[in-house]
């Protein structure tokens, strides 16, 4: 009812808080009263339940299968891969909305139904489209402070860098110093989560075409959504990209909350600091070479293996040659394995299913292709290895190589501009929720070594 009202000119006093707050964030408002209210009842009622125990085996190894956080957002099941707010990516793909006659959903109507846990409307998602493209001016500083950098600089470290001399825009922070309710922080946190992602596709293609294209920049494109005004300011304006990172945007954008770009971003977050801060401090994290910095891992090792053999459709013996050398040199193979998913990642089968569809004949494609039809066997033969099957950085790259993005380093930029929908989002919800400063108890080896003895307790608060 009151989404009707706001799109009609008159507008009743039922609805005020639509018009006060703009009509996005009065509808999350609504839906984290409602949330926290739930929460309430949870702790109260159930807060002793027992969810999870916790074993010195995963003390050890990365904290691996320990339930010990809440991200709204989104759901990954070790076989059916990522659920955003119970929806599969293929459902995504269906029910998302569209550019008129497009054929990949809107990474905006994504933003929205991570938000405020409902799909969409065109409206809903039209709206979000002019809010982000109203707010996406970046302070000449922010340029200037990334033209210091040498021009080699790896593009994640520009986007860091640029992210952090944004920095001086976060309302958040100034209403802080200020000084403001623990009530008002979601308020704050949702301002410059929606600023920052308005703004950091034109941070990501300024990097871009000052690393790669000599500075010559290309300015936006208001008539165009987010992720295909990023294709423009980026320099492709082929349609073929432009749906490209649509569906680019909406796969990579959220993985639940542990993995190392959300989780960071929560942890640095739960401290206060700001979204700048917190979402800086993410993309540090996704630029490791076990996560998201395997995107251009995977370009990399299969070029390598290309100019080994010189070139062609490599044939799976020698692919499989390839593999055994790689391991044998003590190196993982990129693209593949995780830590919570046990099956293909449905993220590789959307991107294979485009492929199919629009490049069934790249030369790039169908080395992944075969790659694909190699690895997990070999993987599964080593016997440690958890997950042999392909993650979504196995099949990215060989796409963006066909529309001619070639410069793999930059790969990772654009997994960390869909990576803010997912974790801005969650941070809006960690605020609105009132969630505390994230703190587990760490304990050294000999405090191990006493528990296993039975000298010592197991903390129990
Ligand atoms: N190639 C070779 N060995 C592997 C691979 C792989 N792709 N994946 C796992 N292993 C090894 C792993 O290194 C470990 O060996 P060791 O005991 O000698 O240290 C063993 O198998 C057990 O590891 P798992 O429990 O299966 O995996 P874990 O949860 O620790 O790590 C990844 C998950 C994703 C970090 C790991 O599979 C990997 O390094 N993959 C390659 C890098 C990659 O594709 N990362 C992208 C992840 C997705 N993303 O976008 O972030
Ligand atoms: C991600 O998208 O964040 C990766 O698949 C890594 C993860 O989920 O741990």
């Amino acid at each position: 009812m009151r989404l009707i009202n706001y799109f009609c000119e008159n507008v009743t006093i039922s609805n005020y808080n639509f018009v006060y707050m703009g009509y996005i964030k009065a509808k999350f408002h609504d839906k984290a009263e409602e949330v926290a209210v739930e929460i309430k009842d949870l702790l109260k009622n159930h807060g002793d339940k027992q969810i999870d125990e916790v074993h010195v085996s995963q003390v050890y190894q990365g904290m691996r299968g320990i339930t010990g956080l809440v991200s709204e957002t989104s759901l990954l099941d070790p076989t059916d891969g990522i659920r955003f707010r119970g929806y599969s990516i293929p459902e995504l793909r269906d029910k998302l909305p569209k550019v008129p006659g497009g054929s990949e959903p809107l990474p905006e109507g994504l933003f929205y139904l991570m938000l405020i846990g409902e799909l969409p409307s065109e409206e809903e998602v039209q709206h979000i489209s002019n809010t982000w493209g109203r707010r996406s001016q970046i302070p000449r500083h922010v340029f200037n402070t990334i033209d210091k950098l040498p021009v080699e600089t790896h593009p994640m470290t520009q986007f860091s860098i640029g992210i952090m001399a944004m920095q001086t825009e976060s309302l958040f922070a100034k209403a802080y110093a200020k000084g403001i309710s623990k009530s008002e922080y979601w308020d704050y946190v949702y301002e410059d989560s929606m600023n920052l992602i308005a703004r950091l596709p034109r941070l990501a293609a300024y990097i871009y075409r000052r690393k790669y294209k000599g500075g010559q920049h290309i300015g936006p494109d208001p008539s165009l959504d987010w992720a295909g005004n990023f294709a423009h300011m980026l320099g492709y304006d082929d349609e073929g990209f432009l749906a490209l990172m649509r569906l680019y945007m909406t796969i990579h954008a959220d993985h639940e909350g542990g993995n190392v770009s959300a989780h960071t971003t929560h942890l640095v977050g739960s401290a206060l600091s700001d979204p700048y801060l917190a979402f800086a401090a993410g993309m540090n994290g996704l630029a490791g070479p076990l996560h998201g910095l395997a995107n251009q891992e995977v370009i990399r090792w299969i070029d390598q293996m290309r100019e080994e053999l010189g070139g062609g459709l490599p044939s799976k013996e020698e692919i499989e040659q390839y593999v055994r050398k790689t391991l044998a040199e003590g190196k993982v193979i990129p693209g593949y394995g995780h830590a919570v998913l046990r099956k293909t990642d449905p993220r590789f089968t959307a991107q294979m299913d485009f492929a199919k569809k629009h490049l069934p004949n790249d030369e790039l494609v169908n080395i992944v292709w075969r790659v694909y039809e190699v690895v997990p066997g070999i993987l599964k033969e080593l016997g440690k290895v958890k997950n042999p099957w392909p993650n979504v950085d196995a099949h990215s790259g060989s796409l963006l190589v066909h529309y001619g993005l070639m410069e793999y380093e930059f790969y990772t930029v654009l997994f960390g501009v869909s990576r803010s929908l997912g974790v801005l989002a969650s941070l809006c919800w960690d605020r609105a929720l009132g969630f505390p400063i994230e703190r587990p108890k760490s304990v050294t080896t000999q405090w191990i070594r006493k528990f296993i003895n039975g000298e010592l307790e197991a903390y129990d608060d």
